[in-house]
C-alpha cells in the first residue's frame, strides 16, 4: 500500500513513527512518502536549517530528543555559546553541536550545486529512511518561508505591523504577539519537489497527521499543485485532528488558527481543509460533538483516542485512521 503524509516536524513525524508501527503489526511492508514542510526553514549564520525534515528524519531514526521534540539528545551548544560570545545574531535560536553536522552537511551539498530534494536524500540515506521504507521529499526545492504579521514588541507605540519569519515569531517571540496574517512568502513561485506530484497520483491512501494545520499541513498545501493533486486523487484522503479537548497538545496552533479565522476546535479544522481535500477525519474521543458538523459537511468522521502517549497508541491511531480510508474507499 503506498501511502503519502504531507508532514510538518514533531507531530507529523511521531505520527509516521506511529504508522510504521502499524504497518509492521499487520504485516504490510511500509511505502510511505512523507512530504516535509519547509516553510519554517531559515539560513542562520550561513547555515541552511530545515527544522520540520530534520524533526522527522531524527524521529525515525530514534535520534530525536524526545522531550523537546526537535534535535540530537545528548546535545552541548558550544558553538552556540561561542558565537554568543562574538555577539553574533540571533541569540535565541540554538543549533546544537551534534544537529550543526546536518545543517553543515545540507549547505555543503546545496552550495555545490544540489537541490535540496537531494541533499534531504543523502540527510536521510546516513539515518536509513529508505531501510524503513520511507521516502522524505521536501514540499518544493524552492525556497518558501512562513512569515507572520505581528505588532512587534521591539517597534515604538504606533508603529505599524511587520512580517518576521515563523522562527521569529515562534522561537524569539515565544508566539505571544497575536498573529495578524501568516503568509508563506515564496509559495506563489514554488513548485512542487520532484516525486511529489508522482507519488500523490500513485498514492492508495493519503494521510494527514496531526500537524499545524497553518504552518505545517497549510504551507505545504500553498505550494501551487499540491492540494489540487490531493484533491483529484482517487486515493482517500483522512485526517488526524492535531487539537484535543479544544487545544493543542504542544506547540501553539492555537496562536494561529484565529490569524485565519479558524476556530480553535478539532471540527473547525476539518471544516477548514473541507470536504473537497477530506474524505474523513478523526477526532478525540473528548470532541465526540465535532463528529457531526464534520459528517454534515460530507467528510466520514469518527472519535478514537488520538493522545501519540508512545508509540503504541499513536500506531493504534494510525491504524483507525488506515480504516476509515477503507471505509471511505
Ligand atoms: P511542529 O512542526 O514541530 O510544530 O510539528 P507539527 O506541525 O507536525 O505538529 C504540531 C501539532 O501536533 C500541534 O498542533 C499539536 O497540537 C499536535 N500534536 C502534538 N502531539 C499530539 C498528540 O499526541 N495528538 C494529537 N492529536 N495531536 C498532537
Ligand atoms: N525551537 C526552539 O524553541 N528553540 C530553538 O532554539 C530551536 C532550535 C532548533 C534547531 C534546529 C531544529 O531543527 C529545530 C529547532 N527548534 C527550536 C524547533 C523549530 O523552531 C521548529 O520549527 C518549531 O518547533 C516548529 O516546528
Ligand atoms: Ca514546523
Amino acid at each position: 500500500m503506498r501511502i503519502v503524509v504531507p508532514a510538518g516536524g514533531t507531530g507529523g513525524a511521531r505520527f509516521v513513527r506511529g504508522l510504521l508501527a502499524a504497518l509492521a503489526e499487520a504485516g504490510e511492508p511500509a511505502d510511505v512518502t512523507v512530504v516535509g514542510n519547509t516553510g519554517d526553514d531559515i539560513t542562520l549564520w550561513g547555515l541552511r536549517v530545515c527544522p520540520d525534515l530534520d524533526t522527522v528524519t531524527y524521529t525515525l531514526a530514534g535520534a530525536i530528543d524526545e522531550a523537546k521534540g526537535w534535535g540530537r539528545p545528548d546535545e552541548t551548544f558550544t558553538v552556540r555559546d561561542e558565537l554568543a560570545g562574538y555577539g553574533v545574531l540571533p541569540t535565541w535560536f540554538g543549533l546544537g553541536d551534534r544537529d550543526l553536522a546536518t545543517h553543515l552537511t545540507r549547505t555543503s551539498l546545496l552550495a555545490s550545486g544540489a537541490t535540496l530534494s537531494e541533499a534531504t536524500a543523502t540527510i536521510a540515506a546516513r539515518w536509513g529512511l529508505p531501510g524503513l521504507g520511507v521516502t522524505l521529499l521536501p514540499m518544493s526545492d524552492s525556497p518558501v518561508e512562513t512569515h507572520v504579521l505581528v505588532q512587534h514588541p521591539d517597534d515604538p507605540a504606533g508603529a505599524p505591523p511587520r512580517l518576521v519569519h515563523f522562527q521569529e515569531y515562534w522561537v524569539g517571540l515565544r508566539a505571544a504577539p497575536r498573529a495578524l496574517d501568516v503568509v508563506a512568502v515564496g509559495a506563489e513561485q514554488a513548485r512542487p519537489a520532484p516525486g511529489v506530484l508522482e507519488a500523490v497520483a500513485a498514492a492508495d491512501v493519503v494521510l494527514l497527521p496531526p500537524s499545524n494545520p497553518v504552518v505545517s499541513i497549510g504551507t505545504v498545501l500553498a505550494v501551487p499543485g499540491v492540494r489540487a493533486a490531493l484533491e483529484a486523487s482517487a486515493a482517500p484522503v483522512v485526517g488526524v485532528a492535531p487539537l484535543v479537548g479544544g487545544a493543542v497538545v504542544r506547540g501553539m496552533a492555537d496562536r494561529l488558527l484565529p490569524a485565519l479565522g479558524v476556530e480553535v476546535d478539532a471540527g473547525a479544522v476539518a471544516l477548514h481543509y473541507g470536504a473537497s481535500l477530506l474524505d474523513g477525519w478523526l477526532v478525540d474521543t473528548s470532541d465526540v460533538h465535532a463528529v457531526a458538523p464534520v459528517e454534515q459537511a460530507g467528510i466520514a468522521c469518527r472519535a478514537v483516542p488520538l493522545l501519540m502517549t508512545d508509540v503504541p497508541a499513536t500506531a493504534r491511531i494510525a491504524a483507525e485512521a488506515l480504516r476509515l480510508a477503507e471505509a471511505v474507499r
